[in-house]
């Protein structure tokens, strides 16, 4: 076994339900008060891993977090019965599924110790999702905890938001070599909230110790935020040397484009245009919310939403693609539907970790037959539907708490992730 990219996907946890708490994500407002399927979700998340395994990719994941989170309304001085219904709804949600805002990886080859750095992401612009990085964080000190590999650390403080590797991308020549990484932060996003700051950008590339000639920091376009690209990953992926990337996504491409080719001149840019694929269909669709990977026999694809294929420009211009002579091989089209209905796609629901698999945990590392087992218990343990007024329901949290208990135990994690 070598280097190479490992995807650690967030388990959707048994309390996934649409509540509308992001300001910015049109999904998440649009579906506010929705009735949620969680185990249908957790399902379509097992069976894109399953997807992946069968490609021949190394597959990682992360557990769902303890819901209730009681240790944070105890800080606010509450419980689950007698907070306020918003309050209720952050303490209950799942968003730790997407894993991109788990935290920001710098793998070995670009930092000036050797290990890879991994900085827990603070999330602190949207309140339901402030309080994942504790928990977060716990799994991470377990999963790299090899001292000789990995350097995980604390969030950067707030009021900096941060929200990690979605707003983060690495290009280089192949995985193991040294890379250019990007940082893309938002100054402005109109009527929505700027989640990435770029002081907290500048500090996770110090402490990574990253090398200033092969750093750069971003700006995304006011108009990307304000058409609802919360996160630069709604517009933008890259993978080695490529970037697949819309025309609108950044404040200034120009220098952008300019210092990346710069900084690695073998980089191929895949630009989407405007007048082929408006912001609004880019979002609606989440053309670029994909995991574009290479794979082992080389090649690379992007596996996609089955939204991409349902919004016909995406598809016609994808499908030109494909017929030309790029980079970007095959198109992969994955349902995660319940997850898309809070804004988040393929890419959302994993973290990219450049690394040895043999210096991971192995209890976060999975194969087919360790998908199928946690599949066997989301069918017997999670939920069937969630409706938002359920929440406070005390048999329906006694289910979550129990399906928690179920996997984590059966991941043998009890004795380390005690709520
Ligand atoms: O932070 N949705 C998430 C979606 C995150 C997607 N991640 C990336 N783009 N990498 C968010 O907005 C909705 C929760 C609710 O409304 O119930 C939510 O948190």
């Amino acid at each position: 076994m070598s280097v190479r990219e490992i995807n650690f996907d967030g388990i959707i946890g048994p309390s996934h339900n649409y509540a509308g708490l992001s300001l910015g994500n049109l999904a998440s407002a649009r579906n506010a008060g929705a009735l949620s399927y969680p185990r249908a979700a957790a399902l379509q998340g097992l069976e894109k891993m399953r997807g992946n395994v069968r490609m021949g990719l190394t597959q990682g994941i992360f557990l769902p977090q303890w819901r209730p989170d009681v240790a944070w309304l105890g800080k606010l001085g509450t419980d689950v019965g007698n907070a306020e219904p918003h309050i209720r709804a952050a303490a209950m949600s799942a968003s730790s599924m997407w894993a991109a805002n788990a935290a920001t990886v710098s793998p070995a080859s670009d930092t000036a110790d050797g290990l890879t750095h991994l900085t827990v992401a603070n999330l602190v612009t949207m309140p339901h999702r402030s309080h994942e990085w504790p928990q977060t964080l716990a799994q991470l000190r377990i999963a790299f905890s090899d001292e000789k590999a990995f350097a995980v650390h604390d969030p950067i403080p707030a009021p900096f938001g941060d929200e990690g590797a979605a707003n983060h991308m690495r290009l280089t020549q192949s995985h193991g070599e040294a890379g250019v990484e990007i940082f893309v932060y938002g100054r402005s996003g109109g009527a929505f909230p700027a989640r990435q700051h770029v002081e907290a950008s500048r500090a996770i590339a110090r402490i990574h110790g990253l090398d200033p000639a092969r750093t750069l920091f971003v700006e995304q376009s006011e108009e990307a935020i304000a058409a609802g690209a919360f996160h630069n990953d709604v517009v933008a992926v890259a993978n080695e040397h490529v970037l697949f990337t819309h025309e609108l996504a950044f404040a200034d491409k120009a220098a952008f484009y300019a210092d990346l080719r710069a900084a690695l001149p073998c980089v191929e840019i895949v630009e989407v245009p405007a007048s082929a694929v408006s912001l609004a269909d880019a979002i609606k669709s989440y053309l670029f919310n994909a995991q574009l990977v290479t794979l082992p026999n080389g090649g690379m694809a992007l596996i996609l939403p089955t939204e991409a294929r349902e919004t016909p420009a995406v598809w016609n211009w994808l499908e030109q693609m494909i017929a030309g002579n790029g980079p970007i091989r095959q198109l992969v089209p994955v349902d995660v539907r319940q997850s898309m209905a809070n804004g988040g796609g393929p890419a959302c629901l994993r973290l990219r970790v450049v690394a040895d698999p043999r210096d991971i945990d192995p209890r976060f590392l999975v194969d087919e037959a360790q998908l199928d087992a946690i599949a066997q218990i989301v069918s017997d343990y999670w939920p069937e539907s969630i409706a938002p007024d359920d929440l406070g329901d005390t048999r329906l949290i006694a289910r979550i708490e129990q399906s928690w208990l179920t996997l984590v135990d059966h991941l043998q994690l009890s004795g380390d992730l005690v709520p």
